[in-house]
Parts: C-alpha cells; structure tokens; sequence
C-alpha cells in the first residue's frame, strides 16, 4: 500500500519530505488538511498536531519530517546517508540546522508585523552565509 503523507499547503517541513518522496520516486497519497480545523481522524494519529505525517499501510503513523525522511530512506534503494557514522553524523548535523531554517521559514509566513518579517529574514540570510 502506498504511504500517505498528511500535509497543508505551504509547509516548509512538508515540502521536505515531499522532496525526499520525489527524489526516491516512490508512490505515494497526498492528503492535505485545514491546521485550524483538522479532522478528528488527525488529532488521533498525530501526537503534536503538526504535519507533516506519514501513515504506513493504514496503520501506523510517522511524525517529524526528518524521521519520515529517513524512514523513506531506509525503505528504498540508494541510501542518501553515507555509510561512514563521521560523514553520516555530519550529514544528520546539517539535517538538524536545516530543519532549524524550516522552522524559520514557517514563522516568515506568519510573522505578525513588517519589524518581525525583516528580523526573520535577516536570521535567514545570516544562515545562509553559514551554508
Ligand atoms: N519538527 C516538525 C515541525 C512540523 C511543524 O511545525 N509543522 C507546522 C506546519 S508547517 C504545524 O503543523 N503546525 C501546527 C501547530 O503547531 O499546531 C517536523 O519537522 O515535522
């Protein structure tokens, strides 16, 4: 059965494992929800309320974009990790600072007032030079 990935439109976490999805060309139901309104099925599968998650075979469910990366990973030929636990740690490294950005990129898109916005984008850009 394919995997289903619970999502909205406009997720910067979402959009992560999406590419994950993507590169390893695996099938897969897009099943977008309303966070200001999720349906009950939702709040029963999902522990923190936040998307994106995975369900596997209708059954269990996986939350945190990272996770559900690696697990795509780890189902599929061709691992994205290399092998090496130092280059593989460093690779978890820059997947951690990476979901950091994510998080970032979320409170852009809802930042209150334009002082917010620009302070954001600043954090932004600064990361980036660290890149
Ligand atoms: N660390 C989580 C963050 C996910 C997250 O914050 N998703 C946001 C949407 S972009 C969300 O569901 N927010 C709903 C809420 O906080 O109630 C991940 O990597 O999956």
């Amino acid at each position: 059965m394919q995997p289903e990935l619970i999502s909205t439109k406009r997720c910067p976490f979402v959009q992560r494992s999406v590419i994950t999805l993507d590169y390893k060309n695996i099938e897969h139901k897009m099943t977008f929800i309303d966070l200001d309104g999720p349906p009950a099925w939702f709040n029963e599968i999902s522990p923190l309320g936040k998307v994106p998650v995975l369900r596997v075979d209708n059954d269990a469910a996986i939350f945190e974009s990272a996770v559900i990366n690696e697990f795509l990973d780890d189902i599929t030929p061709g691992q994205l990790h290399p092998t090496n636990p130092l280059q593989r740690a460093i690779n978890k490294s820059w997947i951690e600072f990476g979901g950091n950005r994510c998080s970032l990129t979320f409170r852009l898109m809802v930042a209150p007032d334009k002082q917010s916005y620009d302070a954001i984008v600043a954090d932004l850009n600064a990361s980036l030079g660290q890149v």
